[in-house]
Protein backbone atom coordinates (compact mmCIF):
# COMPACT_ATOMS: atom_id res chain seq x y z
CA UNK A 1 0.00 0.00 0.00
CA UNK A 2 1.20 3.37 -0.70
CA UNK A 3 0.51 6.67 0.27
CA UNK A 4 2.03 9.62 -1.30
CA UNK A 5 1.84 13.42 0.06
CA UNK A 6 4.67 14.16 -3.07
CA UNK A 7 7.28 15.20 -0.40
CA UNK A 8 7.23 12.21 1.87
CA UNK A 9 6.03 8.62 0.06
CA UNK A 10 4.90 5.87 2.69
CA UNK A 11 4.91 2.29 1.13
CA UNK A 12 3.80 -0.56 3.83
CA UNK A 13 4.70 -3.96 3.44
CA UNK A 14 3.01 -6.16 5.35
CA UNK A 15 5.03 -5.09 8.93
CA UNK A 16 7.72 -2.91 7.53
CA UNK A 17 6.92 0.64 5.93
CA UNK A 18 9.47 2.69 3.56
CA UNK A 19 9.56 6.11 4.17
CA UNK A 20 11.16 7.92 0.97
CA UNK A 21 11.59 11.84 1.58
CA UNK A 22 11.09 13.04 -1.89
CA UNK A 23 12.59 16.18 -2.62
CA UNK A 24 15.54 15.53 -5.03
CA UNK A 25 15.95 18.30 -6.53
CA UNK A 26 17.29 20.18 -3.70
CA UNK A 27 18.80 17.34 -2.12
CA UNK A 28 15.76 16.33 -0.15
CA UNK A 29 16.32 19.57 2.10
CA UNK A 30 13.57 19.84 4.83
CA UNK A 31 11.21 22.56 4.11
CA UNK A 32 8.06 22.97 6.20
CA UNK A 33 5.96 21.24 3.94
CA UNK A 34 8.45 18.29 3.70
CA UNK A 35 8.30 18.47 7.78
CA UNK A 36 4.75 18.20 7.94
CA UNK A 37 4.56 15.46 5.61
CA UNK A 38 7.32 13.48 7.25
CA UNK A 39 5.76 14.08 10.63
CA UNK A 40 2.35 13.04 9.27
CA UNK A 41 4.15 9.84 7.88
CA UNK A 42 5.63 8.92 11.32
CA UNK A 43 2.10 9.32 13.20
CA UNK A 44 0.85 7.47 10.76
CA UNK A 45 3.00 4.57 11.17
CA UNK A 46 2.83 5.14 15.26
CA UNK A 47 -1.05 4.57 14.87
CA UNK A 48 -0.89 1.58 12.68
CA UNK A 49 -0.24 -1.57 15.72
CA UNK A 50 0.44 -3.42 12.34
CA UNK A 51 3.80 -1.76 11.42
CA UNK A 52 6.75 -2.96 13.45
CA UNK A 53 9.82 -1.31 11.57
CA UNK A 54 10.23 1.44 9.06
CA UNK A 55 12.97 2.62 7.02
CA UNK A 56 13.58 5.95 6.24
CA UNK A 57 15.73 7.10 2.81
CA UNK A 58 15.76 9.70 0.42
CA UNK A 59 15.15 9.74 -3.24
CA UNK A 60 17.43 9.80 -5.64
CA UNK A 61 21.17 9.01 -5.67
CA UNK A 62 22.68 12.00 -4.26
CA UNK A 63 21.41 12.46 -1.00
CA UNK A 64 19.44 11.29 2.56
CA UNK A 65 18.57 14.56 3.39
CA UNK A 66 21.19 17.85 2.82
CA UNK A 67 19.86 19.55 5.71
CA UNK A 68 16.88 21.64 6.75
CA UNK A 69 16.00 24.24 4.12
CA UNK A 70 18.62 27.25 3.98
CA UNK A 71 16.58 29.17 1.78
CA UNK A 72 13.57 29.04 4.80
CA UNK A 73 16.38 29.14 7.84
CA UNK A 74 16.95 32.33 6.18
CA UNK A 75 15.30 35.08 7.04
CA UNK A 76 13.93 33.66 10.39
CA UNK A 77 13.70 36.02 13.36
CA UNK A 78 14.21 34.33 16.69
CA UNK A 79 10.71 33.89 17.61
CA UNK A 80 10.37 31.80 14.06
CA UNK A 81 13.62 30.14 14.82
CA UNK A 82 12.33 29.10 18.10
CA UNK A 83 8.86 27.68 17.23
CA UNK A 84 10.40 25.65 14.10
CA UNK A 85 13.13 23.92 16.46
CA UNK A 86 10.29 23.22 18.41
CA UNK A 87 7.91 21.55 16.39
CA UNK A 88 10.89 19.49 14.40
CA UNK A 89 11.97 18.23 17.66
CA UNK A 90 8.81 16.26 18.30
CA UNK A 91 9.20 14.82 15.37
CA UNK A 92 12.53 13.37 15.93
CA UNK A 93 11.10 12.50 19.42
CA UNK A 94 8.51 10.62 18.49
CA UNK A 95 11.19 9.11 16.09
CA UNK A 96 13.37 8.16 19.12
CA UNK A 97 10.89 7.19 21.85
CA UNK A 98 8.02 5.19 19.38
CA UNK A 99 7.03 1.96 19.14
CA UNK A 100 8.37 1.48 15.60
CA UNK A 101 11.87 0.45 14.85
CA UNK A 102 13.94 2.96 12.62
CA UNK A 103 16.17 2.60 10.27
CA UNK A 104 17.73 5.06 8.66
CA UNK A 105 19.16 4.04 4.92
CA UNK A 106 21.70 6.69 4.12
CA UNK A 107 22.34 6.89 0.09
CA UNK A 108 23.71 10.06 0.40
CA UNK A 109 24.63 13.09 2.28
CA UNK A 110 23.19 13.51 5.51
CA UNK A 111 23.97 16.72 6.70
CA UNK A 112 23.27 18.79 9.20
CA UNK A 113 19.71 17.93 9.94
CA UNK A 114 19.84 14.94 7.45
CA UNK A 115 22.12 13.55 9.69
CA UNK A 116 20.32 14.15 12.83
CA UNK A 117 17.40 12.75 11.57
CA UNK A 118 19.48 9.49 11.17
CA UNK A 119 20.71 10.09 14.67
CA UNK A 120 17.06 9.97 16.40
CA UNK A 121 16.69 6.83 14.25
CA UNK A 122 17.58 3.33 15.84
CA UNK A 123 20.09 1.72 13.25
CA UNK A 124 21.95 3.29 10.68
CA UNK A 125 23.08 1.67 7.59
CA UNK A 126 25.00 3.54 4.57
CA UNK A 127 26.15 3.48 1.00
CA UNK A 128 29.55 3.51 0.53
CA UNK A 129 29.01 6.70 -1.21
CA UNK A 130 27.65 8.79 1.67
CA UNK A 131 28.92 11.42 3.32
CA UNK A 132 27.74 12.65 6.66
CA UNK A 133 28.11 16.11 8.92
CA UNK A 134 26.89 18.53 10.83
CA UNK A 135 28.60 21.75 9.07
CA UNK A 136 26.04 24.19 10.78
CA UNK A 137 29.19 26.14 11.95
CA UNK A 138 29.65 27.22 7.68
CA UNK A 139 26.03 28.61 8.30
CA UNK A 140 26.92 31.02 11.32
CA UNK A 141 24.68 28.51 13.43
CA UNK A 142 24.79 25.28 16.04
CA UNK A 143 23.18 22.09 15.03
CA UNK A 144 19.34 22.40 16.47
CA UNK A 145 17.45 19.04 15.65
CA UNK A 146 19.05 17.38 18.43
CA UNK A 147 22.41 16.83 16.94
CA UNK A 148 24.42 18.66 20.29
CA UNK A 149 23.04 15.67 22.40
CA UNK A 150 22.51 12.65 20.24
CA UNK A 151 26.18 12.97 18.67
CA UNK A 152 28.14 12.73 21.67
CA UNK A 153 26.16 10.27 23.28
CA UNK A 154 26.82 8.12 20.21
CA UNK A 155 30.18 8.84 19.18
CA UNK A 156 31.68 10.66 22.56
CA UNK A 157 32.06 14.03 23.27
CA UNK A 158 35.95 14.65 21.17
CA UNK A 159 34.32 13.11 18.28
CA UNK A 160 31.26 15.20 17.93
CA UNK A 161 33.12 18.14 18.85
CA UNK A 162 35.92 17.82 16.23
CA UNK A 163 32.54 17.06 13.64
CA UNK A 164 30.85 20.33 15.19
CA UNK A 165 33.34 22.54 15.18
CA UNK A 166 34.95 21.83 12.13
CA UNK A 167 31.74 21.36 9.72
CA UNK A 168 33.47 18.82 7.74
CA UNK A 169 31.86 16.37 5.96
CA UNK A 170 33.17 12.29 6.29
CA UNK A 171 33.04 9.29 4.45
CA UNK A 172 30.28 6.28 5.20
CA UNK A 173 33.37 4.63 5.71
CA UNK A 174 34.71 6.55 8.80
CA UNK A 175 31.64 7.25 10.27
CA UNK A 176 31.21 3.39 10.64
CA UNK A 177 34.67 3.47 12.49
CA UNK A 178 33.25 5.83 15.03
CA UNK A 179 30.20 4.24 15.45
CA UNK A 180 27.99 6.92 13.66
CA UNK A 181 26.41 4.07 10.91
CA UNK A 182 25.85 0.34 12.13
CA UNK A 183 27.21 -0.91 8.42
CA UNK A 184 28.54 0.30 5.39
CA UNK A 185 27.16 -1.49 1.62
CA UNK A 186 27.48 -0.37 -1.67
CA UNK A 187 24.81 1.40 -2.74
CA UNK A 188 22.99 -1.49 -5.15
CA UNK A 189 23.17 -2.98 -1.81
CA UNK A 190 21.65 -0.87 0.39
CA UNK A 191 18.03 -1.40 0.23
CA UNK A 192 18.09 -4.79 -0.05
CA UNK A 193 20.02 -4.83 2.89
CA UNK A 194 18.10 -2.52 4.82
CA UNK A 195 14.55 -4.34 3.51
CA UNK A 196 16.56 -7.62 4.76
CA UNK A 197 17.81 -6.11 8.09
CA UNK A 198 13.72 -4.86 8.46
CA UNK A 199 12.27 -8.39 8.30
CA UNK A 200 14.57 -9.89 10.37
CA UNK A 201 13.49 -7.31 13.05
CA UNK A 202 9.88 -7.43 12.02
CA UNK A 203 9.38 -11.60 12.83
CA UNK A 204 10.61 -10.42 16.32
CA UNK A 205 7.62 -10.36 18.97
CA UNK A 206 6.46 -6.57 19.03
CA UNK A 207 6.05 -6.21 22.51
CA UNK A 208 9.71 -6.82 23.60
CA UNK A 209 10.89 -4.96 20.47
CA UNK A 210 9.79 -2.00 21.83
CA UNK A 211 10.60 -2.62 25.20
CA UNK A 212 14.20 -2.97 24.46
CA UNK A 213 13.87 0.19 22.67
CA UNK A 214 12.79 1.95 25.68
CA UNK A 215 15.00 0.32 28.03
CA UNK A 216 18.06 0.96 25.86
CA UNK A 217 16.82 5.11 24.78
CA UNK A 218 15.87 5.86 28.72
CA UNK A 219 17.89 4.08 30.43
CA UNK A 220 21.00 5.89 28.94
CA UNK A 221 19.77 8.60 30.35
CA UNK A 222 19.89 7.72 34.04
CA UNK A 223 21.90 6.76 36.48
CA UNK A 224 23.04 3.12 36.64
CA UNK A 225 21.37 1.60 39.53
CA UNK A 226 17.93 3.47 38.55
CA UNK A 227 18.63 2.22 34.59
CA UNK A 228 19.08 -1.53 36.31
CA UNK A 229 15.63 -1.35 38.06
CA UNK A 230 13.95 0.54 35.20
CA UNK A 231 15.31 -2.83 33.22
CA UNK A 232 14.00 -4.83 35.65
CA UNK A 233 10.98 -4.05 35.56
CA UNK A 234 10.26 -3.87 31.94
CA UNK A 235 11.82 -7.34 31.85
CA UNK A 236 8.65 -8.48 34.29
CA UNK A 237 6.37 -6.53 32.32
CA UNK A 238 7.52 -8.91 29.20
CA UNK A 239 5.61 -11.68 31.17
CA UNK A 240 2.27 -9.96 30.91
CA UNK A 241 2.49 -10.64 27.27
CA UNK A 242 1.53 -13.78 25.17
CA UNK A 243 4.15 -14.08 23.25
CA UNK A 244 6.76 -14.72 26.68
CA UNK A 245 4.45 -17.54 27.04
CA UNK A 246 4.21 -18.72 23.49
CA UNK A 247 8.37 -18.00 23.04
CA UNK A 248 9.26 -20.07 26.12
CA UNK A 249 6.52 -22.88 25.58
CA UNK A 250 7.56 -22.98 21.62
CA UNK A 251 11.95 -23.54 23.00
CA UNK A 252 10.07 -26.26 25.33
CA UNK A 253 8.36 -28.03 23.00
CA UNK A 254 11.04 -27.67 19.87
CA UNK A 255 9.35 -25.82 17.27
CA UNK A 256 8.93 -22.36 16.38
CA UNK A 257 7.37 -19.87 18.28
CA UNK A 258 4.07 -18.05 16.57
CA UNK A 259 3.99 -14.62 17.98
CA UNK A 260 1.26 -13.04 18.73
CA UNK A 261 2.13 -9.61 18.94
CA UNK A 262 0.56 -8.83 22.38
N1 LIG B 1 18.88 23.78 1.72
C1 LIG B 1 18.33 24.23 0.57
N2 LIG B 1 18.74 23.82 -0.64
C2 LIG B 1 19.75 22.94 -0.70
C3 LIG B 1 20.35 22.41 0.48
C4 LIG B 1 19.87 22.87 1.74
N3 LIG B 1 20.32 22.38 2.91
N4 LIG B 1 21.32 21.54 0.09
C5 LIG B 1 21.30 21.52 -1.25
N5 LIG B 1 20.36 22.35 -1.73
C6 LIG B 1 20.02 22.62 -3.14
C7 LIG B 1 21.05 23.54 -3.78
O1 LIG B 1 20.80 24.89 -3.47
C8 LIG B 1 20.83 23.22 -5.24
O2 LIG B 1 19.67 23.88 -5.68
P1 LIG B 1 19.64 24.62 -7.12
O3 LIG B 1 20.75 25.60 -7.08
O4 LIG B 1 19.85 23.51 -8.10
O5 LIG B 1 18.26 25.22 -7.18
C9 LIG B 1 20.51 21.72 -5.22
O6 LIG B 1 20.10 21.43 -3.89
C10 LIG B 1 21.72 20.87 -5.53
O7 LIG B 1 22.74 21.26 -4.65
P2 LIG B 1 24.23 21.64 -5.15
O8 LIG B 1 24.20 22.20 -6.54
O9 LIG B 1 24.86 22.45 -4.09
O10 LIG B 1 24.90 20.18 -5.24
P3 LIG B 1 26.44 19.82 -5.04
O11 LIG B 1 26.55 18.39 -5.41
O12 LIG B 1 27.33 20.80 -5.75
O13 LIG B 1 26.72 19.99 -3.47
C11 LIG B 1 26.20 19.66 -1.09
C12 LIG B 1 26.06 19.13 -2.55
C13 LIG B 1 25.35 18.80 -0.21
C14 LIG B 1 27.66 19.54 -0.68
C15 LIG B 1 25.76 21.16 -1.07
O14 LIG B 1 24.48 21.24 -1.67
C16 LIG B 1 25.67 21.68 0.32
O15 LIG B 1 26.68 22.02 0.95
N6 LIG B 1 24.43 21.83 0.82
C17 LIG B 1 24.16 22.42 2.10
C18 LIG B 1 24.46 21.44 3.19
C19 LIG B 1 24.26 22.05 4.55
O16 LIG B 1 24.91 23.02 4.92
N7 LIG B 1 23.36 21.46 5.29
C20 LIG B 1 23.10 21.87 6.64
C21 LIG B 1 22.05 22.94 6.61
S1 LIG B 1 21.74 23.52 8.27
C22 LIG B 1 16.31 22.75 13.39
C23 LIG B 1 16.13 21.71 12.54
C24 LIG B 1 17.09 21.43 11.64
C25 LIG B 1 18.20 22.20 11.56
C26 LIG B 1 18.37 23.23 12.41
C27 LIG B 1 17.43 23.51 13.34
N8 LIG B 1 15.35 23.06 14.33
C28 LIG B 1 14.32 22.14 14.60
C29 LIG B 1 15.50 24.23 15.08
C30 LIG B 1 19.16 21.90 10.56
C31 LIG B 1 20.00 22.78 10.08
C32 LIG B 1 20.70 22.39 8.88
O17 LIG B 1 20.53 21.34 8.36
Amino acid sequence: METSNERVISTRLDTVTLITINRPESLNALDQLTLQQLDAAVSAIEADPHVKVAIITGAGNKAFVAGADISVMQPLDPIAARRMATTAQLLLNKIENGSTIFIAAINGYALGGGCELALACDIRIAADSAQLGQPEINLGIIPGWGGTQRLPRLVGSSRAKQLMLTGERISAGQAAQIGLVNEVVTAAELMPRAQKLAQTIAEKPKMALQLIKEAVTNGMEMDRNRAFAYEADLFGLCFATADQKEGMLAFLEKRRPDWRDC
